[in-house]
């Protein structure tokens, strides 16, 4: 399922996003056929009896893997979200964005992915002692390519092949795609069919032009990994409406890419008072988090937010946090809590918070939303 969006170059129609509809699901397991999808220049048709996976450069013997090859090896499971860079970017937008939850958050997803151990086959090439990273790159028409330090690929990563239990999904990168937990969407490369192993980042285009972001000092951010802690309600959320004054159950997902959630506290006052959320066991490494809290609507206007502390200590920063920190040349990374504002008649709508200064000049103004 992929939307193209008419606003895109029709000369790459190939170029799109789908987005994961958070805000219709329960749970913390994405359905294959919800998960999003983001393809920079389409999805390849790949024969499974063709398709090669080569491992060459600073190792001591190049392989050649067939699939057949790799599905004999011994597997391993990981449920893990993954999540692209350039999801809620809308966010760093002056005027909130007015998107359902899903289509704006939603180039997120969580799945259980099953296949090999990227250090038992990076043990079998032999690595040189001047290895220090790997470029994977997939066998699409836009050849991605993308550079992993060393240890990362030697401590987690792993090749997919099955993804919630059938092999993985063309859009998603049948018949092998690598999985890099808790490490931003575009470096869990679909299609994958080289790992070059060198001494420095091959400096792609993803990883120079795109997924980086000018700081105030001038200065651009690059190679910034690991997904930082966020969450989100999901319900009540944007366009929804509570019908009258009652009990609700305010639920959401919460992740972090450098590994458990430990704390999801819920405000329904704008933020003067915070509630701790029960989290949904079992509260998994890098794995999407439901949070629920039971809460008393007594029809007055509210605003609804969840902030999210990982198992590091980092806490979900407010929105005027992040971009006093980030400055207004983001697009990528956007975690701030978001606000959502229940009016007197109960319909819910995204607002920012009332202190924010959003009148320092930007000329940034995203209306596709996605990379
Ligand atoms: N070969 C290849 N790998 C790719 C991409 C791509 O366009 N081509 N997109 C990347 C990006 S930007 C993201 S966010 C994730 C999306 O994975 P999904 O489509 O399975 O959700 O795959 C990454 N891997
Ligand atoms: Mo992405």
């Amino acid at each position: 399922m992929l939307f193209v969006f008419p606003t895109q170059n029709e000369m790459v129609p190939g170029n799109g996003v789908s987005w994961t509809p958070l805000h219709l699901m329960e749970g913390t397991i994405t359905p294959n056929g919800l998960h999003y999808e983001r393809h920079h220049n389409g999805v390849p048709q790949i024969d499974p009896k063709k398709h090669r996976l080569l491992i060459h450069g600073l190792v001591k013997q190049d392989l050649i893997f067939s699939i057949e090859d790799l599905l004999r090896y011994p597997m391993q499971s990981k449920i893990c979200f993954i999540e692209c860079g350039g999801n809620s970017n809308a966010g760093w937008n002056k005027q909130p964005s007015q998107s359902e939850a899903g289509y704006f958050n939603g180039m997120a997803s969580c799945s259980e992915w099953t296949g090999v151990p990227l250090s038992v086959l990076l043990d079998e090439v032999g690595l040189r002692k001047k290895a220090k990273w790997l470029v994977a790159e997939g066998a699409d028409a836009f050849a991605m390519q993308m550079s992993i330090p060393i240890e990362k690929a030697l401590d987690d990563a792993f090749l997919a092949l099955y993804q919630n239990g059938e092999r993985i999904r063309p859009e998603n990168g049948y018949p092998l795609r690598l999985i890099v937990p808790g490490w931003e969407g575009v470096l869990n490369v679909k299609w994958l069919r080289r790992l070059k192993i060198t001494n420095r980042p091959v400096m792609a285009r993803n990883e120079t032009s795109r997924y980086t972001e000018l700081q105030p000092s001038g200065k651009a951010r690059m190679f910034t990994f690991p997904i930082e802690a966020k969450s989100l309600i999901t319900s009540p959320s944007a366009h929804m409406v509570l019908k009258e004054p009652s009990l609700y159950q305010i639920t959401g997902l919460a992740w972090s890419g450098r590994g458990k959630i430990s704390k999801v506290e819920v405000s329904a006052d704008g933020g003067e008072t915070w509630a701790e959320a029960e989290l949904q066991e079992p509260v998994l490494d890098r794995s999407f988090t439901r949070f629920r809290l039971p809460w008393h609507w007594n029809g007055k206007p509210a605003v609804l937010k969840s902030r999210a502390t990982d198992e590091t200590g980092y806490v979900q920063p407010e929105r005027t946090e992040l971009v006093k920190q980030r400055g207004r040349h983001g697009f990528f990374h956007y975690n701030a809590i978001t606000n959502w504002h229940v009016d007197r008649d109960g319909f819910v709508s995204h607002v920012y918070d009332k202190n924010e200064n959003e009148t320092t000049d930007s000329n940034l103004s995203i209306d596709s939303g996605w990379d």
